[in-house]
């Protein structure tokens, strides 16, 4: 059945959930593209560990950098501004992101669910202690490098990225409230997410289960198993905007 963009402008709570696919248009590699250069030959879930930082922290911070560089390189794009704009014209709107950037806030969402942490909240991997110091902007090669970790001015323990690693709990509190908003929501729209990752994979999932609409928006066609469940084949930069225009023109 086809998706009317009216069921957009009349949701009571409209939630929007994302993975690295609506950062793509902005250039920012997803999550299985992220490993080229001098990581093509890991596996993302090997080296987004803190197995991986034990053992060889400079690499995976270097990683990490290499990616922070990208993402202040980049620009939000068309999806995330479509997000925002929805933000400004739908009754109530949870945004829940799988994503370590910020260009959610950064194109005007004024609040933003990161079920996997931040690139920008580094912190102290042996004492959690917030990292102070400014990072400066990683001048690294285009093909990334190894750098070794700043320290902790509180126990010089090695700095991490504020993100959450394969193996780590996701932040309790914040994944409680995207799991309430997938189960009091109307409608749902799922942007850029193979929805490989648990337990982020799950917010579909129980939205579908209580009844609310489910929209798939990737270019890689996605299965529908349910009569309110549905699939926009596309980039999320072009589908998103033309979703705005046609609820609400
Ligand atoms: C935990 C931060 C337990 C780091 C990330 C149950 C079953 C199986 C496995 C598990 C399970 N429960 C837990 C696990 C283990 C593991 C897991 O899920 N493994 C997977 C690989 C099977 N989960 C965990 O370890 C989680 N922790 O459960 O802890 C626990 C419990 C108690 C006590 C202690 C421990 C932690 C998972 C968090 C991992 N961290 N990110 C970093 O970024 O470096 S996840 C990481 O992968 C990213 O956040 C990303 O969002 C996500 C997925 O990566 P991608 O594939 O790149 O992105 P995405 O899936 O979004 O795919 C891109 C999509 O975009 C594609 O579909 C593509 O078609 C589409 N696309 C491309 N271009 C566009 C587009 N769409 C729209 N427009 C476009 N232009
Ligand atoms: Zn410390």
């Amino acid at each position: 059945m086809e998706f009317d963009p009216q069921y957009l402008a009349q949701a009571p709570h409209l939630v929007v959930f994302t993975g690295a696919g609506v950062s793509a248009e902005s250039g920012i590699p997803t999550f299985r593209d992220a490993l080229s250069g001098l990581w093509e030959h890991f596996d993302p879930a090997q080296l987004a560990t803190p197995q991986a930082f034990r053992a060889n922290p400079a690499l995976v911070w270097g990683w990490y950098e290499w990616r922070r560089r990208k993402m202040l390189q980049a620009q939000p794009n068309p999806a995330h501004l479509a997000i925002a704009e929805l933000a400004r014209r739908v009754p109530r709107l949870t945004l829940i992101t799988q994503n370590v950037d910020d260009l959610h806030e950064r194109a005007g969402s004024p609040s933003v669910l990161h079920l996997h942490g931040s690139l920008h909240t580094p912190q102290c991997f042996a004492c959690n202690r917030p990292f102070k110091g400014k990072l400066p902007c990683p001048d690294l090669p285009e093909q990334g490098g190894s750098l070794e970790p700043p320290r902790c001015s509180g126990c010089n323990g090695k700095i991490r990225p504020g993100v959450v690693w394969f193996g780590e709990s996701l932040p309790q509190a914040i994944l409680k409230a995207a799991f309430q908003a997938a189960d009091d929501c109307d409608l749902l729209l799922s942007v850029g997410t193979s929805g490989l990752v648990q337990p982020a994979a799950q917010i579909p999932q129980r939205a579908l289960q209580q009844g609310a609409r489910v929209v798939h928006i990737n270019p890689q066609p996605q299965e529908c198993r349910a009569p309110q469940e549905y699939s926009l084949t596309g980039p999320a930069g072009q589908l998103l905007p033309q979703l705005v225009q046609r609820a609400f023109a």
